[in-house]
């Protein structure tokens, strides 16, 4: 039997690692007497990660190595780790001025090294951490998962060591195998240097587990460093309320990682981990579900969760998610201002009804606009992110004033100040239809590397801006940063405007059925 459990996160910007968290919490359900120790490298300096993992390996001599392991893609528009890619790669390829052009090959160029830094900082780590367990257990076993290796876990292989386990979606159940010795080749996973990925792997349907509420007494005894996510007061620390997105938004990888089928965690137990968290003076949480009301059928779940907040006389907190802001009445409307969300991101992508449907987002824009209202006659009075990715599929001129009225619709709703226009880029991430659509187009060649960044015709396309708008966003984008960089998205809101004026919101709310309709989804029936 495995019994000596070592979570090991990896470096990571400081999100708490609910993830493992999770994880250690499960299989100290399951088996109550094993050793389990978690170790964040998100809260370690850079300089010592190498030394404080061999420490840590040392004291505790892990039989069983859990790396997790969160996120790769560090060149979403906004300011990443490496700078703002898409200010360097918009200055790249569409800057007039030769000095801009430089500047922005430059910046490129400091964040792919970054980017390549990560990749083989974090591949290094993990070979180092196995090395050293395997001097205490040479049978020890590696295994590794989260969000980065479930979304690029074909690429990974070339980069661990051989018999590393990796894993696709959530761990409990493959950890519980792992621990008692059985075998794992039912589970969403497979071994570098063994056995191949299944075909379609990512698209099985995880095997759904009954959550009940974290146990943190145990979670503090087994994770010396879980203090520092108390001290700060901003942290808005992890709470899971579902898991599963039945939705097929046609660039969106979270509805294959967690799968279609939405599995609600008892409203209960939800509570009792919060409760649990406020006796340790958190007053910030993330629901961490891909959609905290993923479709219409579970706006009763999402009542029933709120409620019992209300009920627990937790007031003076503060609650923040991803909102399917299609899904509201006006009833949970006034529960979730009653209970402190603060913030909410939508991320309805187009203003345009007629895009919203091309990209399969079985959004109504109608619906999400009164349902707005809604909320702010609630007393709704804090931010709400929207996300916007101009040019994903059939942007037009026309389309983008739609989107324009729509927008201005909204900060009629909140006001100006209180609708941050979030402007995306799509990554183009695999298992996505998205890419379906970009390999049968050929944008992208089949066997393409998503991870290959680094080279710039890979990374051209993975950032998906394409031609005849492509050049005038890069432009509008580039006017925007120069103007105005620290209100980008409302100053490319402006200029837009400004240059393509408004569409009557009218026509951004009706989309013409036309004869090229996309296939129509289940889902997209059910509403
Ligand atoms: C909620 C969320 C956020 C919230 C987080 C809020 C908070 N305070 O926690 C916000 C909006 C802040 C956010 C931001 C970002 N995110 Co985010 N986020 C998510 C989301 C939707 C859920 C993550 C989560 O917490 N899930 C709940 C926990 C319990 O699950 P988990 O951590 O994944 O752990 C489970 C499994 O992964 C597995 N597991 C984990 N580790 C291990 C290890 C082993 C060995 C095993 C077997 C299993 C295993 O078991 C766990 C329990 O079931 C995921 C997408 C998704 N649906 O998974 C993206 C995701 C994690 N994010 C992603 C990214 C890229 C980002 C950003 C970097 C984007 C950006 N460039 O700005 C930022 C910055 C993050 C940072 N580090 O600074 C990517 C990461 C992969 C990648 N593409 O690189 C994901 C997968 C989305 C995607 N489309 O690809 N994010
Ligand atoms: S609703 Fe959100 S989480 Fe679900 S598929 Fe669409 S973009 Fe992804």
């Amino acid at each position: 039997m495995a019994n000596r459990v070592l979570y090991v996160r990896l470096p990571c910007n400081p999100i708490f690692p609910i993830g493992v968290v999770y994880l250690a919490d499960h299989l100290y359900k399951v088996f109550p007497d094993i050793e389990q120790r978690i170790f964040d490298l998100g809260t370690i300096p850079p300089l010592d990660f190498g030394a404080a993992l061999d420490r840590c390996i040392d004291n505790f001599k892990p039989n069983l190595l859990v790396f997790s392991w969160r996120d790769i893609q560090i060149y979403a528009p906004v300011g990443g780790r490496g700078g703002n890619p898409l200010q360097n790669a918009f200055e790249f390829n569409y800057a007039n001025n030769p000095l801009i052009k430089t500047r922005g090959a430059l910046g490129g160029l400091r964040m792919v090294s970054t980017y390549l830094n990560e990749l083989w900082r974090n591949t290094g780590l993990i070979k180092r951490g196995f090395k050293r367990a395997k001097r205490h257990h040479p049978d020890a076993k590696l295994v590794v998962g989260g969000g980065a290796v479930s979304v690029f876990y074909e690429q990974v292989a070339s980069m661990m060591p051989k018999g590393t386990i990796v894993s696709v979606g959530e761990g409990e159940l493959l950890l519980e195998k792992l621990v008692r010795q059985e075998s794992i080749s039912n589970e969403r996973c497979y071994i570098v240097g063994e056995t191949e990925p299944r075909e379609r792997l990512i698209h099985e349907w995880p095997t759904p587990v009954e959550k009940s509420a974290c146990n943190y007494n145990y979670i503090e005894k087994i994770w010396p460093e879980f203090e520092y996510y108390l001290q700060e007061n901003d942290f808005y620390i992890g709470v899971q309320t579902k898991r599963g997105c039945p939705h097929n938004c046609c660039y969106c990888v979270y509805t294959v990682v967690e799968g279609k089928q939405v599995r609600i965690n008892p409203a209960d137990e939800v509570v009792k981990e919060m409760r649990q968290l406020y006796d340790r003076g958190i007053r910030n949480f993330w629901f961490t579900d891909a959609q905290f009301i993923p479709a219409r059928r579970f706006m009763d779940d999402a009542v029933e969760l709120l409620q019992k907040i209300v009920d627990s006389g937790m007031e003076d907190i503060h609650w923040a998610a991803y909102i399917r802001a299609d899904n509201l009445t006006p009833e949970l409307c006034e529960l979730m201002v009653k209970t402190g969300m603060n913030y909410f991101e939508i991320g309805i992508t187009s203003g345009s009804q007629e895009l919203v449907r091309k990209m399969r987002m079985g959004y109504n824009l109608r619906t999400v606009l009164q349902n707005c209202r809604d909320l702010k006659a609630a007393g709704f009075n804090d931010l709400v992110s929207v996300n916007y990715s101009f040019n994903v599929i059939d942007e037009r001129d026309e389309t983008i004033r739609q989107t324009l009225a729509y927008h201005r619709a909204l900060e009629a709703i909140f006001g100006r100040d209180k609708v941050e226009p979030a402007i995306f880029f799509i990554g183009l991430q695999p298992h996505t239809h998205l890419e379906t659509y970009a390999i049968e187009n050929n944008i992208l060649k089949k066997d393409y590397n998503p991870l290959a960044i680094h080279l710039p015709w890979v990374a051209n396309k993975l950032l998906w801006n394409p031609e005849p708008l492509g050049s005038f966003f890069g432009e509008v984008c580039l006017q925007a940063f120069r103007q105005n960089p620290n209100d980008f998205g409302r100053e490319v809101m402006d200029i837009l405007e400004e240059r393509l004026g408004l569409a009557p919101l009218e026509e951004a709310l009706t989309a013409p059925i036309k004869s090229k309709a996309p296939p129509k989804q289940p889902e997209l029936i059910a509403r």
